[in-house]
């Protein structure tokens, strides 16, 4: 097949699907139809592409990576693809041909909400450095039928509502029923001692769900590898109960039938936080077991053997998710391909590596051992040796030391702990930036740290940046292009090149030009979906990530209703025209996080009416919060909001996406932005705040919210206000919550402890801000600094350090 189809190609290539998929000529063709048709042409080079070097893969022998993770937060595939594919002018101009607009089409494809925030969103932009790399790599994941809920504000309460992305969204996949496997789940474990000496292990009144791998393929730039994402789909395998059926129970029987497909039926909405839910814990054996199933297989097929799977296998396990690998590969190892425990032990440990992605103690998972038991009983006897065999090695290096032995145990007090399982089953653990990386060493892995010190390594996370920069700022990459030529698309470091026209006025006329137009469009877009009018000269201020008390959304309020209250006061003020824009979803069972976006809605309802106010302040709470989304505001944001506790933000992946964008940074020395601060120079970059081994210590010898309180009278008037509230309604129980009063409830992330050093700095900001000349410069260095966060170099750091991996061209 021809990869690379001119437009008349093309079209041709269009019309066709169009007529054997609907029927239709292109002048009767519906938008949707002509997008439907457009993405099957470009998901047929793909798969072609994708034969052809999985053949180059095969013949060299080559080593893959296995990337496993619960979420992959795609966003849309057609622009990446054609872009990355160099067909985006060729599809453009056939389109045309065709009477239709690529930039309209790209509209109608829904999001791929497959991931709850950071970690999904991660998994996606590395698939696409993989692909552009040459690295040989596939993804693993549920085909969920709904993604992360879709968010509706009613009255500034947060609705959810399902997200239906298949109908749109399956146009990317292929189906491969020719491709299943059987996950077992439940039931009784016999073994049975054979006479050739080898045990055999059987399974009685098991219950066996089918896994339908449904591949969808991900290009890289200008690259010869495709990479694949498989996802997998429960269906029902047991044959229908036609007893029941034929007694008249029609709906039992089909009922029995969608009880196992539930298992892929929606994507846990909680980030953060675990509930340890019967459902979930299938969900990831379900994943896993079908996952290293395939792999088997694949591996099996080229080299017939599995003793070499460590030179030719990486599984990567992407947070503790996906752990049950470790169990899995071993009952695979043991029971089906008769391995000793001491030789597949090593080759389960020699494959399998392990990110750690939150610091968070309610986002450690474990799980009840009576119901893992119930579940999953041979993978529970699995880890119940792993156990063993682990508390021996621990009681020689820690002799006597029972309680750090228990705490670094699998199994213990009835939980069997993921965390633990995947540091002792990996051969690497690393964290997400530099800081994370060693608080990981330095507390919540201490002790493994001390057992397995060489086991620990960190990689900085990074953003596709052909995504974020070359294709959502086509502006920039413009200018950049001109600047320093287009190396900086497959080598990111290169943008470095750009801080030679710091000093060159024409070039950062344009940067804030650009960026002007960027402003302009996205309060066009607001104003046309919300009515909602955003004042394109007042200086755009951004925060958007998940809502979570850590991250401080609430922080960021408290300086608002400060800036509300001082034009209350004084309506004439002088004062930077400032436009807050949030975008959060919280997750539907946390009432904090709710009612911290209630007030944000409340405060921006209450401004609205207030037309004085208006002028200068005005807060935009975007309903909603997308991949596509983020990739229409960031273009245009000038203030990147990164004010999460110290020690708590394992990385942050936004920060990076907003400074590549030209963004200016207010965070804490959390995260990715200690690094971030390293890169662009503490001059270009807004810090402010506790560090986190302030935090530490605070948090020891006891935070309290009235010390910071009592001798701060801004923050006596803003809290005193939260009663009286906004729109009608009062906020008295936040205010309680801050300062620890009533519900008992504290605020165990500090925001006053942080306030008055916050509002500071971002006075200093929006002071820097009215130096147009000063703070454009700052934008410049930000998007010049940004190279380091590019997930290609990420990528290159797992590929050499962790995975060991070759590139396969
Ligand atoms: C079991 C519930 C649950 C679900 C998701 C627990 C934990 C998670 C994720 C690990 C949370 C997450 O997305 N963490 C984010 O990962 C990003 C990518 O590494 C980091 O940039 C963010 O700082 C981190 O919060």
């Amino acid at each position: 097949m021809n990869y690379n189809p001119n437009s008349t190609e093309v079209k041709q290539l269009i019309e066709g699907v169009l007529q054997r998929h609907f029927g239709c000529s292109a002048k009767e063709a519906s938008c949707d139809q002509m997008y439907k048709a457009t993405a099957i042409t470009v998901k047929n080079i793909l798969s072609d592409k994708r034969s052809a070097y999985k053949k180059k893969v095969n013949e060299a022998g080559a080593k893959r990576v296995y990337y496993m993770c619960m979420e992959f937060l795609l966003g849309r595939s057609l622009k990446t693809n054609l872009h990355n594919l160099g067909l985006a002018t060729a599809y453009e101009k056939a389109l045309k041909k065709l009477g239709f607009d690529l930039e309209a089409l790209y509209e109608c494809e829904p999001d791929a909400g497959l991931g709850n925030g950071g970690l999904g969103r991660l998994a996606a932009c590395f698939m696409d450095s993989l692909s552009s790399l040459d690295y040989p790599a596939t993804g693993f994941s549920i085909c969920y039928e709904y993604g992360l809920f879709k968010q509706m504000i009613v009255d500034g309460i947060q609705v959810e509502t399902p997200d239906v992305w298949l109908p749109g969204g399956e146009v990317w996949l292929a189906p491969r029923t020719d491709r299943t496997y059987k996950v077992r789940f439940g039931g009784r474990v016999k073994e049975e001692w054979k006479l050739d000496g080898h045990c055999e292990i059987l399974y009685e009144d098991a219950e066996e769900i089918e896994a339908v791998p449904y591949d969808m393929m991900i290009s890289g730039a200008d690259s010869a590898a495709v990479s694949q994402l498989r996802l997998w789909r429960a269906r029902n395998i047991q044959k229908f109960d036609m007893r029941l059926f034929t007694q008249g129970q029609y709906t039992q029987a089909v009922e029995q039938s969608t009880n196992a497909e539930i298992i892929s039926k929606v994507l846990y909405p909680s980030d953060n936080h675990t509930e340890g839910k019967l459902l979930r814990l299938s969900q990831q054996y379900f994943l896993v077991s079908a996952s290293i199933q395939s792999i088997i297989r694949d591996h099996m097929a080229v080299y017939g053997k599995l003793d070499n799977l460590p030179e030719k296998v990486a599984i990567h396990i992407n947070d503790t998710h996906p752990a049950l690998c470790i169990p899995e590969l071993m009952r695979i190892l043991v029971d089906e391909y008769f391995f000793s425990w001491e030789k597949a032990w090593d080759i389960v440990t020699r494959t399998v590596s392990y990110t750690n992605h939150t610091v968070m103690p309610e986002a450690l998972e474990s799980w009840n051992e009576d119901l893992f038991r119930l579940k999953l009983p041979r993978i529970y006897m699995i880890v119940k040796e792993i156990n063993e065999r682990f508390c021996r090695e621990a009681w020689n290096a820690f002799p006597g030391n029972w309680s750090r032995i228990s705490q670094m145990s699998v199994v213990g007090y009835g939980q069997v702990r993921m965390a633990n399982l995947s540091v002792i089953g990996s051969h690497s653990v690393n964290g997400v930036s530099e800081l994370h990386s060693s608080i990981l060493k330095d507390s919540t892995f201490k002790d493994f740290y001390r057992l397995y010190p060489y086991k620990f390594d960190n990689v900085t996370n990074g953003i596709a940046h052909r995504r974020w920069l070359c294709y959502s700022n086509p502006g920039l990459a413009e200018l950049l292009d001109e600047c320093i030529g287009t190396d900086y698309r497959h080598h990111p470091e290169s943008l470095s090149d750009f801080a030679k026209f710091a000093d060159d006025a024409t070039v950062r006329d344009r940067v804030r030009a650009i960026k002007h137009e960027n402003k302009v469009k996205f309060a066009k877009m607001v104003r046309e979906k919300t009515g909602k009018i955003i004042d394109t000269h007042s200086v755009f201020d951004v925060q958007i990530k998940r809502l979570h008390e850590y991250k401080r959304q609430l922080l960021n309020a408290l300086n608002i209703i400060g800036l509300y209250l001082d034009l209350k006061e004084n309506p004439n003020l002088e004062m930077q025209p400032q436009t807050f824009i949030f975008g959060a979803k919280a997750a539907p069972g946390y009432d904090m996080a709710k009612r911290i976006i209630k007030l944000l809605c409340m405060i921006s309802k209450d401004i609205d009416q207030n037309p004085r106010i208006k002028e200068k302040l005005n807060v935009v709470f975007l309903e909603n919060y997308s991949v596509s989304m983020a990739e229409a505001l960031i273009p245009s944001a000038e203030i990147s909001e990164q004010i999460s506790l110290a020690g708590k933000e394992a990385s942050g992946t936004g920060c990076m996406k907003l400074m590549i964008n030209g963004a200016l940074t207010i965070g804490t020395l959390d995260g990715a932005n200690v690094e971030m601060q390293e890169a662009v120079g503490a001059e270009n970059i807004f810090i402010f705040g506790l560090t986190a081994n302030e935090v530490e210590q605070l948090w020891l010898s006891g935070y309290r919210a009235a010390n910071y309180y009592i001798s701060n009278d801004r923050l006596i008037r803003i809290i005193k206000y939260l009663s009286t509230g906004f729109a009608g309604e009062s906020f008295a129980d936040i205010a309680a919550y801050l300062l620890n009063n009533g519900h008992g409830v504290a605020d165990p992330y500090m925001c006053l402890a942080d306030f008055e050093s916050y509002y500071q700095t971002h006075k200093v900001m929006i002071d820097a801000y009215t130096n147009k000349d000063a703070w454009n410069r700052m934008s410049l260095l930000n998007i010049a600094a940004a190279g380091k966060f590019a997930a290609d170099r990420s990528i290159e750091e797992y590929a050499d350090r962790i995975w060991g991996l070759k590139k396969v061209k």
